[in-house]
């Protein structure tokens, strides 16, 4: 492993997004790195506005900023609600990241999304696949907010030598996720599906499209730490992919679930729903390199988020 090019023992940091799966991750996360983590209630500090993340930024003397807040939702919520995907994701980018400059903030991490990449990208997924080819469509919306939030983390640096960087999860999974079917993404879907088919002793659950496409599933425990370990090992322009470097198909995964769950009839196939990308599996060389990889599995990481689920 390199040395560390930023301490984090002392610094004062921000957590934007503390409630989210990935920032509450990230607030555990640190507490063992010797620092003081600040978070701010959504009522009291509006995300959208630079001014006032300046102002909230300056007064709390914030060194260090980890830009874990986002509109986030799965393959439908995106499709059906692109004008408030991008704008609500622009707004939150480009305020907070302004206001991390104008407050003077030391070292900033920006997360974005591997659906950043081109939906036809070669796979594994370079970070060099970034802008050489057209989106997917069920995620455009989203893409693009994220992919400006890496464009001004490099142009600030360009600029005005800010410590700003970025780093792109793969699909994300684990305590506190969403459940609701209409917003939530695959994972959490399949494991409350699965759920209340066991419950109510139904014959099938429904999954949506054909089962075919591929995705990656890194652990929001494990992501935290690799965001963690990045703040502390990389300041480039260059953003970093984060993920296991495994994928599976979705017809895998239910079955997986189904057997975590421990329900025992069949699944029935929606092929009215999107399939979205075909498969989408970063390259994950870049943060291996510099001696971080996830210590999660998949199954265990299934099991504990299903243990979440049903104490909630
Ligand atoms: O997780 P998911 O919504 O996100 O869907 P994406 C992944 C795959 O699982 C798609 C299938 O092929 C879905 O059709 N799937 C099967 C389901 N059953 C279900 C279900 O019950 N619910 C859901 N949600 N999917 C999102 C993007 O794309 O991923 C976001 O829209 C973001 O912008 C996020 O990047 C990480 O991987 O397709």
């Amino acid at each position: 492993m390199t040395s560390a090019l930023y301490d984090l023992t002392g610094r004062r940091v921000f957590v934007a997004g503390h409630r989210g799966m990935v920032g509450s991750a990230i607030v555990r996360r640190l507490a063992s790195e010797g620092c003081e983590v600040i978070v701010a209630p959504r009522a009291e500090l509006d995300l959208r506005d630079a001014a006032r993340v300046k102002a909230f930024l300056a007064d709390n003397r914030i060194d260090t900023l980890f830009m874990a807040a986002a509109k986030v939702g799965g393959i439908l919520a995106n499709a059906t609600y692109p004008a408030d995907f991008l704008i609500e994701n622009l707004e939150i980018a480009s305020a907070t990241i302004r206001a991390a400059h104008e407050a003077n903030v030391e070292k900033l991490l920006f997360l974005g999304s591997t659906c950043i990449y081109p939906k036809h990208a070669p796979q594994p997924i370079p970070e060099s696949a970034l802008l050489t080819g057209p989106l997917e469509p069920t995620n455009e919306a989203y893409a693009l907010a994220k992919i400006v939030g890496v464009k001004l983390c490099e142009a600030y640096r360009t600029q005005h030598g800010r410590d700003f960087i970025s780093a792109m999860p793969t699909n994300l999974y684990g305590a506190g996720d969403n459940y609701d079917l209409k917003s939530s993404h695959v994972l959490p879907a399949l494991i409350a599906k699965a759920h209340e088919a066991k419950v109510r002793g139904d014959a099938s659950f429904v999954v949506w499209g054909s089962g075919t496409p591929r995705r990656e599933f890194l652990h929001a425990d494990d992501c935290a730490d690799a965001l963690v370990f990045l703040m502390k090992h990389w300041s480039d322009s260059q953003h970093v992919n984060v993920g296991t470097g495994e994928d599976i198909s979705i017809a895998d995964l239910a079955a997986l679930v189904k057997q975590v769950v421990g329900f025992e009839g069949t699944i029935e196939w929606d092929a009215s729903m999107p399939d979205g990308t075909p498969r989408k599996l970063v390259d994950v060389s870049k943060l291996a390199g510099l001696g971080w990889k996830p210590t999660i599995s998949l199954e265990d990481g299934i099991a504990a988020t299903y243990r979440d689920f049903i104490t909630k």
